[in-house]
């Protein structure tokens, strides 16, 4: 009999990140074992009553609904994990945190700050424990490389870059709106390449280097219309396929962000790399495990860019899995996240980003959308960014 406390997941949604978290939920006991709480999945929602018991058996549900205000109605349910399309997270969310359930939110928080506002207030309101999936940062050598940074090692910051690159939707005949293209619809996603790819960049990138102060942008939208799976008809599309702005952080230092899904041969390709007075890290999506470090400090003889391979039990969250010298992948990000999360319940602390840390990114989206628009450089209105 198991002396642990039971966190009992209600997930809805049931696409490709129902998959990643539902995973990550599996994993934890075996392998973050010293933690009070233990997921248990009570309930999986989707509209397709078939479709949504095979999920439940294939990842081990104890039930099921097709309808996500069943879900959270349910007294054996604690928490709410929202893996729907951006547009209806606002209204789950508010829903749930009025029901006092916590709530774990897939990125982006929502489509614009307005609802975005009104998720915090309601989080605020309720008291719930929340979060929100910007899982990147859970990737050791990301999480390595604040270490490093937080260590002071390198020094005044001047430059941030970082890159997001797709090219999946390059064929104009790629649909807009419905199951597995809803990202393409704005009316579903809010915005494009911005709010799906560029808010991970931007997470990780006040988590790395503080507040984005203002941003001038310049979006493109290559193919004006596409047949649309909910409408029936080909219909103009809205939402921005590539995406390249400049920004002031807090710091002094200058960014400078790029997304597409139109970068041929990239499937996804996130880079990052920051340039310190005395030292410099970048990070690659494709290499996950490796973070490269050049510090100017080092002899000149033997000066040059360390690729470290993140895998020793004294690098982040690294003593929980294999032996060193052996990496782990995307989908262990995810599982992070969740014992981060149970770990946040156990000492009573956030589990950043929460919903309001999320906030403020949504605040860069939209001044970077605005930015393209107006063809104008925009303030953030972000204050400060610290978690
Ligand atoms: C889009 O293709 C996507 O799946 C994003 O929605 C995810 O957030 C990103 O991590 C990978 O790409």
């Amino acid at each position: 009999m198991s002396t642990k406390k039971e966190l009992r997941i209600g997930l809805i949604g049931t696409g490709f990140m129902g998959r990643t978290h539902s995973n990550g939920y599996n994993r934890v006991p075996n392998f973050f074992p010293d933690l009070e709480y233990t997921p248990v999945l009570k309930a999986v929602c989707s509209r397709n009553a078939t479709k949504v018991q095979a999920f439940a058996d294939q990842w081990g549900y104890e039930s099921i609904e097709t309808d996500w205000k069943a879900v959270i109605a349910r007294d054996d349910i604690d928490a709410i994990d929202i893996c729907t399309p951006n547009d209806s997270h606002a209204e789950i969310a508010i829903a749930a945190a009025k029901a006092g359930k916590m709530i774990l939110c897939e990125k982006p928080l929502a489509r614009t700050v307005a609802e975005a506002q009104q998720m915090v207030d309601a989080v605020n309101e309720a008291g719930v424990a929340n979060t929100v999936w910007y899982n990147y940062r859970r990737i050791p050598a990301v999480s390595l490389a604040k270490q490093i940074i937080d260590s002071g090692k390198l020094g005044k910051i001047f430059h941030y870059r970082a890159n997001f690159l797709q090219d999946w939707t390059i064929s104009a005949d790629v649909p807009q709106g419905g199951a597995g293209t809803w990202r393409m619809d704005v009316e579903a996603a809010g915005s494009g390449v911005t709010g799906d790819l560029l808010a991970h960049c931007i997470d990780t990138a006040m988590w790395l280097n503080g507040a984005i102060k203002d941003v001038s942008a310049v979006t493109e939208t290559f193919v004006k219309e596409r047949f649309h799976q909910g409408t029936g008809k080909v219909e103009p599309v809205g939402i921005d396929d590539a995406c390249i702005f400049h920004c002031h952080f807090e710091n002094g230092s200058l960014g400078l962000f790029e997304s597409t899904r139109y970068a041929r041969g990239h499937k996804a390709l996130y880079t990052l790399e920051i340039n310190g007075e005395h030292a410099s890290i970048r990070w690659d999506l494709h290499d996950l495990n490796r973070l490269e470090y050049f510090d100017h400090a080092d002899e000149s003889i033997v000066r040059g860019w360390r690729s470290i391979h993140v895998t020793d039990g004294d690098q982040p969250y690294m003593d929980k899995w294999w032996v060193p010298g052996l990496g782990i992948g995307y989908e262990h990000s995810f599982i992070h996240q969740v014992a981060d999360f149970l770990k946040s319940l156990e000492t009573g602390t956030p589990c950043s980003p929460n919903f309001q840390d999320s906030l403020e990114t949504q605040k860069v989206c939209e001044a970077v959308l605005d930015s393209a628009s107006s063809r104008s450089w925009k303030d953030t209105g972000v204050e400060e960014f610290t978690q």
